[in-house]
């Protein structure tokens, strides 16, 4: 895969923009996109000034392709898949749009900004086994080298078992009322299914809580082995945290309220107690 990210030539000063996706209105309240949480989480960890452009859902890849960076999926047909996050930073005339990608950029280029290393050595041993028949297939992100493949290994883990879940939260989708039906319609074509039979009934919501309850305690197992959290590494967050807080925004923003409150309890409280403390690393413009 090729990176996700262009130069343009003349390089400015001024604020980085980040492009996340907008969902129902105000904004700021219904953010829930798991990938764009990555890079806010990450921005502000870094505390490089950075200024939020709301993209409608339709928009993203009109939006994307006028940024001239390739898509960062590919569909299962393989036709290209544009996302967001984008970052675009004047400073440097990067434009990066791969939320993994982006972390390493801010790394590379603000290695002792804000809080310091995105990328502590650390285990990250965590392995989702299930193997995803999905419409648009999670890539492993490219380019990663030594310590930092971990974290690669860990997105696309972590990436997997929420994605394996996440048909309990479409139900719970904050659509913006302007553009809903041609997102829903969106949708329903990539998976050729209505979107109205795309959520999960009540009688079988229990048994799929459980699974994804399971799917998550191996990655529980590793909030645990520093008791001391809410962190993988105790009080210092990491780029890891922020790729397990970003699905956990998504349950947060999507599950049913009373499910979300189970979800932040599992495992004795590790993924209720992650969630809350993100929230130093929240702050949006
Ligand atoms: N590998 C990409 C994946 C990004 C991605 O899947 N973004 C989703 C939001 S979390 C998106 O833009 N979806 C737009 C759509 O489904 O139309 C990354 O990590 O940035």
């Amino acid at each position: 895969m090729a990176p996700t990210t262009s130069t343009s030539t003349s390089p400015t000063t001024g604020l980085i923009t980040f492009y996340d996706i907008a969902l129902a209105p105000p904004v700021q309240k219904t953010a829930c996109s798991p990938n764009p949480w990555k890079t806010r989480y990450a921005l502000n960890f870094k505390k490089t000034p950075y200024k939020t452009t709301w993209v409608p859902l339709p928009d993203v890849s009109s939006v994307r392709g006028a940024l001239n960076i390739p898509a960062s999926r590919t569909f299962a047909d393989g036709t290209p898949y544009h996302t967001l996050p984008v970052i675009s930073d004047p400073a440097t005339g990067r434009i990066v749009g791969d939320s993994f990608e982006i972390a390493m950029y801010l790394q590379e280029q603000y290695p002792s900004s804000g809080a310091g290393d995105l990328f502590p050595v650390q285990e990250l041993d965590f392995v989702f086994g299930q193997n995803l028949e999905l419409h648009a297939p999670i890539a492993e992100t490219k380019g990663a080298e030594g310590h930092i493949t971990a974290y690669v290994k860990f997105n696309t883990n972590v990436d997997s078992a929420f994605t394996a879940h996440t048909q309990l939260m479409l139900d719970g989708f904050p659509f913006d009322p302007a553009t809903a039906e041609e997102c829903k319609a969106i949708f329903s074509q990539r998976v050729g299914a209505p979107w109205e039979t795309l959520g999960v009934s009540e009688d079988k919501r229990g048994e799929l809580l459980g699974a994804f309850e399971e799917a998550l305690s191996g990655l529980a197992s590793l909030y645990k082995k520093d008791v001391s959290g809410p962190f993988l590494k105790g009080s210092k967050a990491s780029y890891a945290d922020f790729i397990v807080g970003g699905w956990l925004r998504m349950s947060r923003g999507m599950l049913p309220a009373k499910e979300w409150k189970a979800l932040k309890g599992w495992h004795d409280g590790v993924f209720g107690r992650l969630d809350e403390a993100l929230e130093a690393f929240a702050q949006m413009d």
